[in-house]
């Protein structure tokens, strides 16, 4: 009796060690591989409709590889009352209202400058652009104007409250080593940030710029791309802070990258969504394309949304330490890469000079299919 009892014990003993061990074994099978985290992104940017800043924005909202957690709006290309109108229209028309917009830095760092830009041009000298974004025209009354103005009918969001530096440094703080900002306007915003902030730099994983000529003539004077040019301090400041990585697309590679009436095509047919079909309608480029198949048009921005979704585009950069001519002069806003020793201060960065132009086309198909 005594041994049968200690023959079931121990049989009993033996099954549970067996069932433990089973549990162990599944608890020990490889773990399922999950999806690559997203890429948390601020974008910072003087929108327009569509190209360029829009397109790049549509590519970063619409990509399953990017979680594009708020959009900031400086003055550049238009005055920040109309960058907002034109963000909350393609967020709309993304069905995207979920990403937080805010109104940041609305005139240049130097006083003065918006009233003294025509006589300043006439002393510093003319580049092979015409155009003159914000400058050139009369600043809104509001961002609701500009939208109803624009789009004939009602915005269903607004601009969240706050200043945008703020959001920029509580989200970077939020999120330490992992955020990358993508700055595709003038430097205003990240400017201010860093002033409030200097940490901000360092704690971000990298930033990416469309901004600068370094190895190429400027566009909007003889020496000076026009996102440097219009805030030629704020730019400075930034390039000399302390990223982990900064990353340019300049005129280097953005003017040697144009698209053509086919590709203008191949992206017209793709647009289904009335409200991005309507600024299709009204883009300067539409017209200019229709009436001269030869037109060639950069797209700028998206080139530095399209590093982002996937850094192999860059085919070849330099790696050197750059800054921004800040005196007020004949090269004012001008961008120099230094071979030699650099001025004390400055930071080294990856300068883009040639780009995988079919990575890039795919990119904008499948942005324009989401459209
Ligand atoms: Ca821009």
């Amino acid at each position: 009796m005594k041994n049968w009892k200690r023959f079931v014990q121990t049989t009993c003993a033996i099954a549970l060690i067996g069932s433990t061990a089973t549990v162990f074994a599944a608890a020990a099978k490889p773990p399922v591989s999950k999806a690559p985290e997203k890429i948390p992104v601020i974008l910072d940017a003087d929108m327009v409709d569509l190209f360029d800043d829009g397109v790049a924005m549509v590519m970063l909202a619409t990509s399953p590889k990017v979680d594009l957690k708020g959009i900031t709006i400086v003055i550049g290309n238009s005055w920040a009352e109309d960058g907002t109108a034109s963000a909350i229209r393609h967020l709309e028309g993304l069905g995207r209202t979920d990403i937080p917009v805010y109104v940041g830095v609305n005139r240049p760092t130097r006083p003065g400058r918006m009233e003294n830009i025509m006589e300043e041009r006439k002393n510093f000298g003319y580049g092979h652009e015409t155009y003159m974004g914000s400058c050139s025209y009369p600043e809104p009354a509001s961002w609701e104007e500009s939208y109803r103005t624009r789009y004939k009918s009602e915005p269903t969001i607004g601009p969240k409250d706050g200043d945008a530096s703020d959001y920029i440094i509580r989200t970077i703080k939020e999120n330490p080593h992992k955020i990358t900002v993508v700055a595709i306007g003038t430097g205003g915003n990240l400017a201010k940030a860093l002033e409030k902030d200097p940490s901000i730099a360092s704690l971000s994983k990298e930033i990416v710029y469309m901004a600068g000529a370094f190895l190429h003539a400027g566009n909007t004077t003889p020496t000076a791309e026009f996102n440097v040019w219009l805030d030629p301090e704020a730019a400075k400041k930034v390039y000399r802070a302390d990223w982990p990585k900064q990353t340019f697309f300049p005129l280097d590679v953005c003017e040697n990258e144009p698209i053509t009436y086919k590709d203008f095509k191949n992206l017209e047919k793709r647009i289904k969504n009335p409200v991005f079909k309507d600024m299709w309608e009204r883009h300067y480029m539409t017209d200019l394309f229709r009436k001269n198949k030869d037109h060639k048009n950069f797209i700028w921005d998206v080139l530095a949304a399209g590093y982002v979704l996937d850094p192999s585009i860059i085919t070849h950069e330099v790696f050197m330490p750059i800054d921004v001519n800040d005196t007020y002069s004949i090269s004012y806003g001008q961008t120099v890469a230094f071979p030699g020793t650099p001025p004390p201060g400055t930071q080294k960065a990856h300068i883009v000079q040639k780009i995988d132009r079919k990575k890039v086309m795919k990119m904008l198909t499948t942005a324009f299919d989401k459209m």
